[in-house]
C-alpha cells in the first residue's frame, strides 16, 4: 500500500517537474519590426469593400474636372442597407467609401463647403449619404472606412496653406460625427489641371510635403485613435503598387519608410514590400468589380468574370495582402444587378473552396520544437487557436513539419499564417505529399506572413511535409490548413482578329460551347472545333466544359463591333506608316508609337473605316506591356463622311489612365463617318512620345 502510495507521488513529481521544466522555455524573441494591436485587427479583418459613388456616377466620368454642378447628384432609389447587405453576404467585413473624389463634391452636408449633398436634388438637400451609410454598417456588423480625397480640382485654394487647413477641418468633422471609421483613404493621385474655382489650370503640389502629413497624422490620430490611415505619408498600410487586385508572390509586411518619404521607393516596389524595411506597412490590394471605378452603364456586360474575382482573392488575400474590392453603386443609389449576381457566384465559389479543413485530425510531428516544449509543439498549427503556434529553437531556421493523414487524402489548397506577433520571418519553404508512397514536391515558395495561400493541382496524398527552407530567425507558425476545393474550370479566352476570324482558346482537354446572339451559352450551344469568320458586330459568349468532371466555367462574353477588315491608315503626323497598322489589327498587344522629342505633341492618326457607317464612341487601348507605357492624358475625337470635313466629336481625359492604364471607353452623340481622327494631345507625366495598342469605335446597336 506504502509503496503503491510513494509510487503515485513520484509520478506525480515527475510529471510536475517535466512541465515546470517544458513552461520555462522561453517564447521566441520578437524578430524585426512588428504590427501594432491596431494592424493586427486589420490584418484580421482581411476583406472589404471599396464603394466610389459620387457626381462621377451621374456624369458618366472616372474623375470630375471639378466644375460639375451638385444637381446632378440625384439617385432615385439609394439604399446603403443594400449595399451593407450585399457587402455582408460577400463576406467581407466592412465598407469604405468615397466621400469625396477629386472632383471635389462632398457626399455629407460638409459646413466647410456649399459643393455637397446639401445642394443637389437628392433629398431635397438634407440628406447624408455618410451618414445613412455608417447606419448601415452598424446594423450590418461592418466596419466604415472613409476616402476623402486629398486632390480637389474644384477648390480654389487647391496649392496653397488654406486648402490644408479645409482638408483638416473635414477629416475633423468626418472623424467626429460618424461613429468609429476603420480606416482613412489616403489617394495617392494628386495634383493637375483642374478647375480651381474658375482658375482652369495646371496645379501641382509636392505630395509629400504640402499636406504636412506628420501633423495631419497627429490630428488623426488625436480624434481618432484607432483609425488606421492608409496611403499617403508615414502610413500604417501600403497600396500594393497596382490597381489591379493583387501582391507578387513574395510580399513582406515591411518597408522602407524613410525611404518611401524621400520618394526614392518605385510603386512597383509595393506589390513585394522591403526584406529589410525598417517599419511594419503590408499591403492593401485594391480593384474594382468593373474595369472603372465608377458605375458606368456600358460597362455592365465587363463585370469581372468569376476566374477573374477567384483570382482577385487568392493573389492578395492568398498572398499576404488585404483585399479592396469596389463595387460602384448605378444612378439609382444601388449596387446594379450584374454586380450582385458576380458577387453571389464569387461568394459561394470561395465558400465551397474552404469547406472542409483536412489537416486538423492527422497526425503531426515536427522535427525540431523549441526546447521540447509541449508550449511550442507541432500540434499547435491544427488547434485552431490564433494565440498559439509551433516555434523552433534559437538556432534553428529550417525546420519540417510533418501531417499524416489516416487514408490517402485529395488536396488543392494549403493556407500558412505566421505568428506575425513576432515579426515576419519565412523567406523559403516547400511542400512535399506522399503519394503511392513516394514524396513529391508540390510547391515551392518564398514568403508566408500573415496568411498565405496555395493553389496547388490535385494531388492524393497519404501525408504532407512542409519544409521551411530559410528564416530570419527561428520558425514561428501559427496555422496550418489543407482542403480540397472543387476543380475551377477556366474561362474559355476569346479573340478576333482584324478580318473577324474568331479564335476560342481554353485549357487542354475543355470543350468549348458559345452563342452568337447574346443568349447564354450551355452544352446544347454550337460546339466550338475551330476558328470561324464573324465579320458584323456581335456579342460572343462561350463556356469551357471539364468532361471528366461534367463541370463548366463561368460565361465569358466578348463583344465586337463590324470587323476592321476594311480599315486602312490614312495619315499620321509622325511615326512609321508602314507600322501604324497595328493600332487596327484587332489584336492590343501589339502596338506603335508616334510623336517625341522632335514631333511634339499634339500628334494625330486619321483612319478610314471602308464603309460609312453609325457610331457613338471610341476606344483607345494604350500600350499593355511594359512599365513605361507612354500614355495619352489628354485628347480630341474627330469624324468625318469624307475625309475634307471634320466634326469633333469628343474632347478631354482618360481620367485614371496611370494607375489603371486599361482600354478606355468614351461615349458621344451617335453619328455616321467613314473617317476617324484621334488627336493625342497630351502625355501622361508631359511624356511627348504616345504609344497605342488598339483604336477602335462603339457602333449604334
Ligand atoms: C486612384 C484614383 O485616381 C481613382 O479614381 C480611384 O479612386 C482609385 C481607387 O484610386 O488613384
Amino acid at each position: 500500500m506504502i509503496k503503491k502510495f510513494s509510487i503515485i507521488i513520484l509520478c506525480f513529481f515527475s510529471v510536475f517537474i517535466v512541465s515546470n521544466c517544458q513552461e520555462s522555455v522561453n517564447p521566441p524573441t520578437p524578430f524585426g519590426p512588428l504590427p501594432t494591436q491596431k494592424q493586427m485587427d486589420w490584418h484580421e479583418l482581411g476583406f472589404y469593400a471599396f464603394i466610389h459613388f459620387s457626381l462621377n456616377t451621374f456624369t458618366n466620368k472616372e474623375w470630375g474636372y471639378g466644375d460639375e454642378s451638385p444637381e446632378l447628384f440625384n439617385p432615385t432609389a439609394l439604399d446603403t442597407r443594400q449595399w451593407a447587405r450585399i457587402v455582408k453576404e460577400t463576406g467581407m467585413k466592412g465598407i469604405i467609401l468615397t466621400v469625396k473624389h477629386h472632383d471635389g463634391f462632398c457626399l455629407w452636408p460638409s459646413k466647410y463647403t456649399d459643393r455637397s449633398v446639401k445642394n443637389s436634388p437628392w433629398k431635397n438637400g438634407k440628406g447624408d449619404v455618410v451618414k445613412e451609410l455608417a447606419e448601415a454598417c452598424r446594423d450590418y456588423g461592418l466596419k466604415l472606412g472613409i476616402y476623402l480625397s486629398p486632390w480637389d480640382r474644384n477648390h480654389s485654394d487647391y496649392g496653397k496653406p488654406e486648402y490644408v487647413t479645409y482638408f483638416r477641418n473635414q477629416l475633423n468633422e468626418l472623424l467626429t460625427n460618424y461613429g468609429d471609421v476603420f480606416e482613412m483613404w489616403f489617394d495617392g493621385a494628386n495634383g493637375g489641371y483642374g478647375y480651381y474655382g474658375g482658375a482652369n489650370e495646371l496645379r501641382k503640389i509636392n505630395t509629400l510635403k504640402y499636406y504636412d502629413w506628420e501633423e495631419t497624422y497627429k490630428l488623426i490620430y488625436k480624434i481618432s485613435p484607432n483609425t488606421l490611415v492608409w496611403g499617403i505619408g508615414p502610413s500604417e498600410a501600403r497600396w500594393i503598387g497596382n490597381e489591379e487586385g493583387y501582391a507578387n508572390k513574395t510580399n513582406w509586411c515591411l518597408l522602407r519608410q524613410e525611404d518611401d518619404l524621400n520618394g526614392k521607393v518605385h510603386y512597383t516596389e509595393y506589390m513585394s514590400g522591403h526584406e529589410d524595411g525598417e517599419k511594419w506597412v503590408p499591403g492593401e490590394a485594391d480593384v474594382s468589380i468593373r474595369p472603372g471605378w465608377f458605375y458606368h452603364e456600358i460597362e455592365d456586360d465587363l463585370v469581372h468574370p468569376i476566374d477573374d474575382m477567384v483570382d482577385f482573392y487568392y493573389k492578395s488575400i492568398g498572398r499576404n495582402a488585404n483585399l479592396i474590392l469596389n463595387i460602384p453603386p448605378d444612378k439609382r443609389g444601388l449596387i446594379n444587378e450584374h454586380d450582385e449576381a458576380r458577387l453571389k457566384e464569387f461568394a459561394k465559389t470561395i465558400k465551397a473552396d474552404f469547406k472542409t479543413e483536412l489537416l486538423a485530425g492527422t497526425k503531426v510531428s515536427a522535427n525540431n520544437v523549441r526546447g521540447g516544449s509541449r508550449s511550442y509543439n507541432a500540434k499547435h498549427v491544427i488547434d485552431g487557436d490564433k494565440n498559439t503556434y509551433w516555434a523552433t529553437d534559437d538556432a534553428v531556421k529550417s525546420a519540417s513539419i510533418t501531417f499524416e493523414f489516416d487514408k490517402p487524402t485529395p488536396i488543392n489548397r494549403m493556407l500558412l499564417q505566421e505568428y506575425i506577433k513576432l515579426g515576419q520571418r519565412i523567406k523559403a519553404f516547400d511542400v512535399e505529399a506522399k503519394i503511392n508512397g513516394k514524396w513529391q514536391t508540390i510547391a515551392n515558395e518564398t514568403t508566408i506572413g500573415y496568411k498565405r495561400i496555395l493553389r496547388v493541382n490535385r494531388v492524393v496524398a497519404q501525408a504532407l511535409r512542409i519544409n521551411f527552407t530559410d528564416s530570419k530567425a527561428c520558425i514561428v507558425i501559427s496555422k496550418i490548413e489543407a482542403y480540397n476545393a472543387p476543380t475551377l474550370v477556366r474561362l474559355p479566352l476569346i479573340q478576333r482578329d482584324k478580318k473577324g476570324l474568331v479564335t476560342i482558346t481554353a485549357q487542354e482537354n475543355d470543350h468549348i460551347y458559345y452563342t452568337t446572339d447574346g443568349s447564354e451559352p450551355s452544352i446544347n450551344s454550337t460546339h466550338y472545333d475551330k476558328p470561324f469568320i464573324f465579320s458584323e458586330a456581335v456579342k460572343i459568349k462561350a463556356i469551357a466544359r471539364n468532361t471528366n468532371e461534367n463541370i463548366n466555367s463561368g460565361v465569358r462574353t466578348a463583344k465586337y463591333g463590324k470587323s476592321k477588315e476594311k480599315w486602312t491608315i490614312v495619315s499620321a503626323t509622325s511615326g512609321d506608316l508602314k507600322l501604324a497598322e497595328s493600332v487596327i489589327d484587332g489584336n492590343p498587344s501589339t502596338c506603335w508609337s508616334f510623336g517625341g522629342e522632335t514631333d511634339k505633341l499634339p500628334q494625330t492618326i486619321t483612319v478610314d473605316m471602308g464603309d460609312l457607317i453609325e457610331i457613338n464612341g471610341f476606344t483607345y487601348t494604350p500600350q499593355q506591356v511594359g512599365n513605361n507605357l507612354n500614355l495619352v492624358s489628354n485628347y480630341e475625337f474627330y469624324t468625318s463622311i469624307d475625309n475634307i470635313k471634320w466634326l469633333k466629336r469628343s474632347v478631354g481625359e482618360f481620367s485614371n489612365i496611370k494607375n489603371n492604364p486599361i482600354e478606355q471607353v468614351k461615349i458621344f452623340d451617335s453619328t455616321k463617318a467613314r473617317y476617324v481622327r484621334f488627336v493625342a494631345k497630351s502625355g501622361v507625366d508631359l511624356g511627348q512620345t504616345i504609344s497605342i495598342g488598339e483604336i477602335g469605335v462603339i457602333e449604334k446597336q
